[in-house]
């Protein structure tokens, strides 16, 4: 059974063997797939069209997805690996060990942002940003610049204290749950945090960072918290809404898995607490 761990707990082999996944689908060209998937959804999902991947009630069955199919790939090189999560409220600073030279590497220097350390640096010529926003080919980091903060555990509570799922219009203009927990509304959780890592986070080809994957585990984590929390609550809307993913309607790109089959990730995986 998949246990995704906080990554301030992981051993330095759990580290060394999801880093050398990481590489081997980056590698055989499976990783950049995924970053285009994203991207895609992106830039074709909007307030007032078709929305499923962002800015929509299925953001979060969406990346649930998203991110299981992810860790299938990884664990297809090395079926001991799980996707670790990482708990920006706690390993806030720049300091901490995410982003030491034996996992993520560091920010990027100030002169164009480039990543000059750890596995993902383009200097190690491991790994070339092919799906790009512009012209340059190595990955961007600006950690925290501009002195911005990420969320706080007081943050959190107040979003995860909201009782409703998600409400109309169903979009980013939005109250209830889903909106805040994904940042256009109110306190901004998972947005600020891709704006905090910055460089090709804070953009639509975000997955170029391996941290994605650690923000949308920790998103997940976040959304099983609210579940416990309001066990009358659930997904909203149930059915006959335009442009959104109803509660019992498939979603694209996948076609065969709908919010519903979504909600429980337990028989996929399940947290170290
Ligand atoms: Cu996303």
């Amino acid at each position: 059974m998949t246990v995704r761990k906080n990554q301030a707990s992981l051993t330095a082999g759990e580290k060394r063997r999801f880093v050398a996944a990481l590489l081997e689908l980056k590698r055989s060209g499976r990783y950049d797939a995924f970053v285009s998937t994203h991207n895609d959804f992106i830039v074709s999902d909007t307030d007032h069209g078709p929305r499923t991947g962002h800015r929509s009630p299925s953001f979060l069955p969406w990346h649930r997805r998203f991110l299981l199919e992810f860790e299938r790939a990884l664990q297809s090189v090395d079926a001991s690996v799980a996707l670790p999560y990482w708990d920006w409220t706690t390993d806030s600073s720049v300091r901490s060990s995410l982003w030491a030279p034996d996992f993520l590497g560091g920010s990027g220097r100030s002169r164009d942002g480039r990543v000059t350390d750890g596995p993902f640096a383009a200097s190690t010529g491991n790994w070339p940003i092919a799906v790009r926003v512009d012209e340059r080919t190595y990955l961007r980091r600006a950690l925290g610049a501009g002195g911005l903060r990420l969320p706080t555990r007081a943050d959190v509570e107040s979003v995860l204290s909201m009782p409703t799922y998600d409400m109309p219009p169903w979009n980013s203009g939005s109250d209830g749950f889903r909106n805040h927990l994904e940042g256009w509304r109110g306190v901004n959780l998972h947005n600020r945090v891709h704006v905090w890592v910055g460089g090709h986070m804070a953009t639509g080809a975000s997955p170029n960072d391996p941290v994605f994957w650690l923000h949308h585990a920790y998103i997940d984590k976040l959304w099983s918290e609210w579940q416990r929390r309001h066990p009358g609550s659930g997904y909203l809307p149930a059915t006959g809404t335009p442009d959104v993913v109803d509660l019992d309607e498939t979603m694209r790109p996948w076609h065969d898995t709908t919010p519903a089959a979504l909600l429980d990730h337990t028989p996929h995986y399940t947290f170290d607490a």
